[in-house]
């Protein structure tokens, strides 16, 4: 087995707090008891370490929580204490695995956890290895967005600003996210996307500005999914590859069962294979997977409870491939 000896550290993040929408909380349950974690450790022989519990960190939730309005932003941020706080105690959840070197996967909840989940593994790689943390973000969307650019409010759709340090604390309340320290930085020239194809306009500008390597699906289409992975892993070098892939890059009708669906997406076997190039890569050192709702059973092609089914099995064929399934 590949996975012999490879320690696997799990962490289960069953928040939502980064939009608006219940049930993105339900995913790390729904995922585990598809059987994920099984395949891990019996098929590829990963040593899991998972305390065994879905966090939903209730226990770092203020008692109030109200929009924060900050001055020249179309919208006030939305929860941005509960998020701050949620993605600092899963930062320092993650750090403790990356620390020893164990491969990390933080199953969410939606997107906003990323802030977590990569600023912990920056950190880890930074000590450890002395070197800086390259970010494969596969996304219908650039998750790119600024409080003050931001059209909804919703922090899922802000992680990588912070995490870059493209957007700051707002002076409004400067503990919204006041703990992401240089060390928990991700370079701008380190992130590269795949996938886009619903980006905001003011964050189409952030992209260029900072000079930041995307791959739409406009490219995928033109290029083909094999070049396009060629060219990505050229881009990342011989950096530590954290891979944060959100499920709304598949194409509805593979994972219907997301909060924000975008038509014109990556096909199942397309997404596999971006996960099976990272892990070929070797340089592969942690994954989020985020933004399953099994909660939301029909939006497309699917009917009912098989919408939701589908985007689970799609959500554990990516983790699967990423960790080395379809290697022979
Ligand atoms: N996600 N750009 C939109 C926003 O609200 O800022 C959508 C964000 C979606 C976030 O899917 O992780
Ligand atoms: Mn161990
Ligand atoms: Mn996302
Ligand atoms: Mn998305």
């Amino acid at each position: 087995f590949l996975g012999t000896d490879v320690h696997l550290g799990v962490v289960a993040v069953g928040f939502s707090g980064g939009q608006g929408k219940s049930g993105v909380d339900a995913a790390p349950q729904a995922l585990i008891e598809a059987g994920l974690l099984t395949a891990l450790h019996e098929d590829l022989g990963f040593t899991i370490h998972h305390d065994g519990r879905v966090h939903d960190y209730t226990e770092y939730k203020p008692s109030s929580d109200p929009p924060l309005v900050v001055a020249d932003a179309k919208m006030p941020m939305l929860r941005p204490k509960t998020v701050s706080a949620v993605t600092r105690a899963l930062s320092e959840q993650v750090y403790e695995h990356a620390k020893e070197g164990r491969l990390v996967l933080t199953l969410g909840g939606d997107h906003s956890i990323a802030v977590g989940s990569i600023s912990g593994v920056a950190k880890a790689v930074k000590q450890r290895l002395g070197k800086d943390l390259a970010v494969i973000w596969v996304d219908a969307h650039a998750d790119i967005n600024t409080p003050h650019s931001s059209g909804s409010g919703n922090i899922h759709g802000m992680p990588v600003a912070f995490l870059a340090g493209l957007a700051k604390p707002p002076k409004e309340d400067p503990s919204v996210f006041g703990w992401l320290d240089q060390e928990h930085h991700i370079s701008p020239k380190k992130l590269v996307y795949i996938g886009l194809r619903d980006v905001d306009v003011p964050e189409k500008k952030i992209l260029k500005e900072n000079g930041i390597k995307a791959f739409s699906m406009h490219d995928v289409d033109r290029y083909g999914i094999g070049k396009i992975m060629d060219m990505a892993l050229e881009y990342v070098g011989d950096s530590p590859i954290h891979l944060s892939f959100d499920v709304d890059a598949l194409d509805p009708m593979w994972a219907p069962s997301t909060g924000t669906p975008v038509r014109g997406g990556l096909t199942l076997r397309e997404g596999d294979f971006i996960c099976e190039c990272v892990h070929e890569s070797g340089a592969l050192v942690a994954m989020d997977l985020v933004e399953v709702n099994p909660h939301i059973l029909d939006t497309t092609g699917f009917t009912g409870l098989m919408g939701a089914s589908e985007t689970v099995r799609a959500g554990c064929s990516l983790v699967r491939c990423a960790l080395g399934e379809s290697l022979l």
